[in-house]
């Protein structure tokens, strides 16, 4: 929006000039639509609540939360679904605080993000004389993000952005800080001047193509496998290369293994799928291909016990030259952005590309079959209280019916059971809690998942690890979003049973017995249902789908089902002095 002010020229000049003006405000928000980011997840407060008010005006969507941190988990799976930066706008020092766990997580999870934060005036924070939230907010952001800046002069607001968007987007992308002192906002210039100072950030995520020789290098070796196994990671369902991922996969013959972000890139029900003979192939494999995958925690680092005795080769695709050798020695490394690899190893390899040993073959689907016919029979009971295999059973054929849904979850055994028992069918449908197993994603991945695709979301939660972000089901209702929240209730974290022998305090991981999570969704106008056996989880969850309304439903789990720290129980140190 631009003004038009008289102006008088210097003392003494008789002439009146009139010109017209524009401001940070407005500056901001026109960098934002120059560069098509048309959507804004924050908490609104000073220096940034007219910023919010006048965002909305110009026509972006102006998501207001309860907790920064939700926002801020919104942005990041926003980047991850959109491969544009998620924006996540703060007040300063508590603000920008609650916000900076999302930029860290995104940062670590490789999804472009903005955290841009009001921040207080420079002079008065660096002599330290107690400006109202006063804090150096660029330094405490630096080491958890991949770039931080700061914007000084309304004319330097485009370059700003610029930089913020391309560092957010371009290599291996990330999260990135972007500091907006209030005295910024109400600066005045020029309104030419201002829409020259505009930078429209050309071929922000520029392809990196991979050498023809590291191509070769890595089909040498892929080649030469008795018992290749694909490893895919989250990064390459974040490529959005789905036809040449799949084309190369299938190509290869060889067994693969998708990552839980990465579920739904290739069917979990494809022949090839190796995700039921998991600790099979991993132990077994002699050539191991990471796609967009890291060889962190997730894969044991990639030695040890689980990935068994016999010598294996690595040959690993990734746009970060330093992730090669993080862990053991890569034999193959293959750097370059996904698509563009994926697409010359397609062209290189011809066409008579070998099948692999059909023993091998042979080896991982009977492994496969046989743990899928195991499992089969337990997802099928009607117990009540329901265990959580009976309440999967029903959201797996729930998901299979409506494959085009997105799946969000996060919890301990609500999570590592529903990741394996709730199959994909489509790219980027499972958003969980990522590198960082992080509690308090839900809410704001399953807002942003609305918001971004328009698609229907059913959030499976853990009743601990919804309570981190429980109270954004009012932004829920307010927004009117099609998500079904359903909370595996079991009265606690990890289980509901535990007992202090000492005095009358409840054990540390255990809540209020046989609560009612979906009064919660009824105190702000939408459903809410308690459901006890699997048969009512499925006609309520059908019933939420088919409408489109907010719906919460409380799935009561017996307390006892779960087992400590789910699937990850092993990460637990002991104590020798407990069991004396
Ligand atoms: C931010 C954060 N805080 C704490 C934890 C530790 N933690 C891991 S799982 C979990 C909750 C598990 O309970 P619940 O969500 O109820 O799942 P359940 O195992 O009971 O199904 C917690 C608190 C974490 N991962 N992230
Ligand atoms: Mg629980």
């Amino acid at each position: 929006m631009l003004n038009t002010v008289a102006q008088t020229e210097a003392p003494g000049a008789e002439q009146e000039l009139t010109q017209e003006l524009t401001d940070g405000f407005h500056l901001v928000i026109d960098a934002l639509k120059l560069n098509g980011i048309d959507t804004i997840y924050g908490v609104p407060g000073i220096p940034i609540t007219d910023l919010g008010r006048m965002a909305q005006a110009e026509g972006i969507r102006v998501l207001s939360f309860r907790h920064e941190q939700n926002a801020g988990y919104a942005a990041a799976i926003a980047g991850f679904l959109t491969k544009k930066p998620g924006v996540c706008l703060t007040v300063s020092a508590p603000g920008f605080l609650n916000g900076l766990t999302a930029l860290a997580h995104a940062t670590t999870n490789c999804f472009p993000m903005i955290l841009v934060s009001g921040s207080s005036e420079r002079e008065v924070v660096d002599l330290q004389q107690g400006d109202y939230e006063e804090m150096d907010q660029l330094a405490i952001a630096k080491p958890l993000c991949k770039a931080a800046f700061r914007v000084l002069h309304a004319a330097d607001i485009g370059i700003g952005f610029a930089r913020a968007i391309r560092a957010a987007v371009s290599g291996r992308p990330g999260g990135v800080y972007l500091d907006l002192p209030a005295k910024l906002f109400g600066q005045v210039m020029n309104a030419e001047a201002g829409r020259k100072s505009l930078v429209k950030v050309i071929d922000a995520a520029p392809a990196q193509i991979p050498a023809p020789s590291a191509v070769n290098r890595a089909l040498d070796v892929l080649k030469s496998a008795k018992r290749p196994l694909i490893i895919l990671g989250k990064g390459a369902a974040y490529a959005q290369a789905d036809d040449a991922i799949r084309a190369f996969v299938e190509k290869s013959g060889a067994p693969f293994l998708p990552m839980s972000m990465a579920k739904g890139l290739l069917p979990d029900l494809h022949p090839q799928c190796a995700g039921a003979a998991r600790s099979t192939v991993l132990k077994d494999a002699d050539v191991v291909m990471l796609v967009g995958a890291r060889l962190n925690w997730l894969l044991s680092h990639g030695k040890g016990k689980t990935w068994g005795d016999a010598p294996k080769k690595f040959i690993q695709v990734d746009i970060e030259p330093k992730e090669m050798d993080s862990n053991v020695e890569i034999s193959a490394p293959l750097v370059g952005d996904i698509a563009s690899v994926v697409t010359a190893l397609l062209d290189a390899m011809g066409g008579n590309w070998p099948a692999p040993p059909a023993d091998w073959l042979n080896a991982v689907k009977t492994k496969r079959d046989d743990n899928v016919a195991k499992m089969a029979p337990r997802l099928m009971n009607n117990n009540s209280p329901m265990d959580y295999h009976g309440a999967l059973g029903v959201l797996r054929t729930i998901v299979k019916e409506r494959p085009d849904a997105i799946l969000v979850n996060e919890g301990a055994n609500t999570l590592d059971l529903a990741r394996g028992v709730i199959d994909m069918y489509q790219p980027r449908k499972r958003l969980d809690v990522g590198t960082w197993g992080v509690m308090g994603i839900g809410m704001g991945s399953a807002i942003a998942a609305a918001i971004e695709t328009g698609k229907p979301v059913l959030a499976v939660e853990g009743d601990s690890a919804f309570g981190f972000s429980g109270m954004e089901v009012e932004t829920i209702c307010r927004y009117n979003l099609p998500i079904c929240i359903v909370i595996f209730n079991n009265d606690g974290i990890y289980r509901g049973t535990d007992v202090n022998a000492v005095s009358s305090d409840p054990a540390p991981t255990v809540f209020v017995r046989g609560a009612r999570y979906d009064k919660m969704m009824e105190a702000f106008g939408g459903a809410g249902v308690n459901a006890t056996s699997p048969d009512e989880l499925k006609r309520a969850v059908n019933a939420a789908m088919d409408s489109g309304k907010p719906t919460l439903i409380n799935a009561v789990i017996d307390p006892a089902a779960g087992s400590e720290s789910g699937r990850i129980g092993n990460l637990n140190p002991q104590s020798v002095l407990k069991k004396k």
